[in-house]
């Protein structure tokens, strides 16, 4: 049964890795969707092809800083969205704490952590006053299990799973649900981004096993959205299979 067609999802972070592949299986199911980063060609091509595939939905994009407080007060103004997808994040650098760089910290900080509480905020009571709503936060294995370098990182995902499971108290009695949705290493940006543009490096935390891709997360995001309203999934820890914890991977 598809309880999504017609619905309406702001997603963020939508121009790669997981946010764009949720963005693909979302259209799939007939949903609405408004996508927000801020490379606008990359949404632009992504709006392009899922228009020219999908032709009954309606593709919005946001270009937009989720740090900038301001603007996501701005452009999230008096929009009512049914779904709401906290995707856009990253990690930078991976650093001991007495090396590490201040901007690389800011950058996680108010990306992951406040970045997410601005759009929360910015789209939260347009759900509480029509009650209905469901709020997917996208975290981490890292917010489980603290590793070797990892520090703030960590914190920011800790921080998301606590922000999770402290939405899901405020928005007790009403028909609002939170998930998050942990995942270990998927094949994305992510690496690139952590390293600073070091591509090498990058693809070589995916090398001797098959990580997750992009569209494993997008599957269960929808299976999650699409789960019948007196169920709320609250939390899923999702790996690679050859992956058991943070520090535990096989690799051939
Ligand atoms: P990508 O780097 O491929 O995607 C990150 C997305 O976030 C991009 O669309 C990027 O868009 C957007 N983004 C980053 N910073 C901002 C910002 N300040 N404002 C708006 N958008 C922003 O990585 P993933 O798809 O892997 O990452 C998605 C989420 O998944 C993140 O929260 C990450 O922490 C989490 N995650 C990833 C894992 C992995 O192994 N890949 C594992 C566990 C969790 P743009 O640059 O255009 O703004
Ligand atoms: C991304 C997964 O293990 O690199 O959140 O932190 S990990």
């Amino acid at each position: 049964m598809n309880r999504l067609l017609g619905k309406t999802a702001l997603i963020t972070g939508a121009s790669s890795g997981i946010g764009r592949a949720t963005a693909k299986a979302l259209a799939g199911m007939g949903v609405n969707l408004t996508l927000l980063a801020r490379r606008v060609e990359l949404l632009e091509q992504l709006k392009n092809e899922l228009i020219t595939t999908y032709s009954d939905i309606v593709v919005e994009i946001i270009v937009a800083d989720v740090r900038d407080k301001k603007r996501i007060f701005s452009v999230l103004d008096g929009k009512n969205f049914d779904i709401l997808i906290n995707n856009a994040g990253l990690a930078s650098g991976l650093d001991k704490i007495q090396s590490g760089d201040v901007d690389d910290w800011e950058k996680m900080i108010d990306t992951n952590i406040k970045g997410l509480l601005y759009v929360t905020k910015a789209v939260i009571n347009s759900m509480i006053d029509k009650n209905y709503g469901h709020i997917i936060n996208i975290g981490s294995i890292a917010g489980h299990q603290v590793y070797p370098l990892g520090n703030v990182y960590n914190a920011s995902k800790y921080g998301v799973r606590a922000l999770s499971e402290a939405m899901n108290i405020d928005l007790v009695g009403t028909n609002i649900k939170v998930c998050s949705i942990d995942p270990g290493s998927v094949e994305t940006e992510f690496s690139f981004v952590r390293f600073h543009g070091d591509s090498q490096r990058a693809s070589n935390v995916y090398q001797g096993f098959t990580p997750l891709k992009p569209e494993d997360i997008a599957d269960i995001i929808t299976f999650v959205l699409n789960s019948p309203p007196h169920v709320n999934i609250q939390n899923l820890l999702v790996t690679p299979t050859a992956q058991r914890n943070v520090y535990v991977i096989y690799k051939d």
